[in-house]
C-alpha cells in the first residue's frame, strides 16, 4: 500500500505547493479534482488491464504439448460490461470537464475589466481609470515583471490583445503582432492572445499573494522572459492602490476620458453623434451590448465588433449606411487608443 500512500500524498493534496502550484481560485480546485480523478481512473484501469493480462499469461500458459485450448465463443455479459463501464466513465469525465470548462469560459457580467496588451516580449495592463502597469527595472538593473493588482474575491475579466512591436510600422514582418498566451498556473487558467482580435479570460482569486504569469505560446527569441505577475490584495487595499499613484500614458485621464478626446481629435465626431441622431455614420448612443443589423446579419456590439469597425470598417456595414465612407484607422491608432475608444463608447448610454 506504499504506492497508494505515495500517490495519495502527491495527488490528493494537489493544492500544496510541493507537487502543484498553489490553487488560488475555485476553478483551480475543480481542475485539480478532475485531474486527480483522471489520474486515478487511468491508474486503476491500467492495473486491471495489464494486471489481468499478466495473470492470464501465467495462468493459461501452455504447459505440455498435449494442452488443448478450450473452445470459447463469447460472453455477452462480459462484453457488455467492458464496453459499458468505460463508456460511463468517459461520459462522466466529459460532462465534468465540460461543466468546469463552461464555468471558465462564461464571463461574469459584473466583472472588473482590465485590458491586457501583449507584445514581443512584454505585458502591459491598463485599468479603466487609465492606470497603466508595465515591466520595470530594479536597483540592480534587473527587469521586474509587470504586476497586475486585483482585489481578492471579485471576478476579474481580462480583455487581451496582441500588439505590433512598432505600432507605426506596417511593413516589417518582424513588427507584426504574434500569438501569445496568458497563463496563470495558480489559477489553472490559460487563454491564447490572437493578433487582430480580443480574447477574454476571467478569474476570481480566493487567496492573497503574488502569482506568476507566463506566456505559454512560443512567440520568438524573448519568449522565455515574457513574464508578469498578479498580486491579489484585500479589496480595501486595491481601491487605495488604484486611486493612489499617478496614472500612465493617459496623463491621469481615465480610459473613457482619453477615448472622448480621441473621439474629438480623430474626427469620429464628424460622423458619429452621441445623442442618438444619425449623421454620416450611426450614433454611438446606447450601442454597446446591443444588437445591430449589418449587411452580414445581426451582430452584438462588443469589444471585438468595435475594434473591427475601427480597423476594417467595411467588414460589416451597418444597415442604412454606406460602406466605404468611414476611413480605416488600421495602423493609425495604438492598442491603448482603441481600448480608450471602446471604453468611451461603453459609457455613451
Ligand atoms: C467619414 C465619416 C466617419 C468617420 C470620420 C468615422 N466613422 Fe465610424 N462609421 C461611419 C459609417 C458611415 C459607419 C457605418 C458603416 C460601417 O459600418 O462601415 C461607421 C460605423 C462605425 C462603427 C459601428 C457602429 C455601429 O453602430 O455598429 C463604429 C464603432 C465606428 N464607426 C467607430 C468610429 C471611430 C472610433 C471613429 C474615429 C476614430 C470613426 N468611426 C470615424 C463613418 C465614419
Ligand atoms: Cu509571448
Amino acid at each position: 500500500m506504499w504506492l497508494f500512500q505515495l500517490l495519495n500524498s502527491a495527488f490528493a493534496h494537489a493544492n500544496s505547493d510541493t507537487f502543484m502550484p498553489p490553487a488560488a481560485t475555485e476553478i483551480a480546485s475543480h481542475v485539480d479534482q478532475i485531474y486527480v480523478f483522471l489520474l486515478w481512473s487511468s491508474l486503476i484501469s491500467f492495473v486491471l488491464l495489464i494486471g489481468g493480462m499478466i495473470w492470464f499469461v501465467i495462468k493459461y500458459k501452455r504447459r505440455t504439448a498435449s494442452d488443448k485450448t478450450a473452445y470459447i465463443t463469447h460472453n455477452h455479459t462480459l462484453e457488455f460490461l467492458w464496453s459499458f463501464i468505460p463508456f460511463c466513465i468517459f461520459i462522466f469525465s466529459f460532462a465534468w470537464g465540460w461543466i468546469v470548462f463552461h464555468q471558465m469560459r462564461s464571463m461574469p457580467e459584473n466583472a472588473l475589466e482590465i485590458h491586457v496588451v501583449a507584445k514581443k516580449w512584454d505585458w502591459r495592463f491598463i485599468y479603466k481609470n487609465g492606470r497603466e502597469i508595465v515591466a520595470g527595472v530594479d536597483d540592480q538593473g534587473n527587469k521586474t515583471p509587470a504586476t497586475m493588482v486585483v482585489p481578492m474575491g471579485r471576478p476579474v475579466k481580462l480583455i487581451m490583445a496582441s500588439e505590433k512591436v512598432n505600432p507605426a510600422s506596417n511593413e516589417d514582418p518582424k513588427d507584426r503582432p504574434v500569438l501569445h498566451s496568458f497563463f496563470v498556473p495558480a489559477f489553472r487558467t490559460k487563454q491564447d492572445i490572437v493578433p487582430g482580435r480580443y480574447t477574454t479570460l476571467w478569474f476570481q482569486a480566493t487567496e492573497l499573494g503574488t502569482f506568476n504569469v507566463f506566456c505559454a505560446e512560443y512567440c520568438g527569441d524573448g519568449h522565455y522572459a515574457m513574464r508578469a505577475a498578479i498580486k491579489v490584495v484585500k479589496p480595501e487595499e486595491y481601491e487605495e492602490w488604484l486611486s493612489g499613484e499617478a496614472a500612465g500614458a493617459g496623463g491621469g485621464l481615465s480610459l473613457a476620458e482619453q477615448g472622448k478626446q480621441l473621439y474629438l481629435s480623430r474626427a469620429c465626431v464628424g460622423c458619429h453623434s452621441l445623442n442618438g441622431s444619425a449623421g454620416a455614420g450611426p450614433t454611438w448612443k446606447g450601442i454597446f451590448g446591443h444588437d445591430v443589423a449589418t449587411n452580414k446579419g445581426t451582430v452584438k456590439v462588443d469589444e471585438n465588433y468595435i475594434r473591427e469597425s475601427i480597423l476594417e470598417p467595411n467588414a460589416q456595414v451597418v444597415s442604412g449606411f454606406q460602406g466605404g465612407v468611414m476611413p480605416s484607422y488600421s495602423g493609425q491608432l495604438k492598442e491603448e487608443e482603441i481600448n480608450a475608444l471602446i471604453e468611451f463608447i461603453k459609457t455613451v448610454k
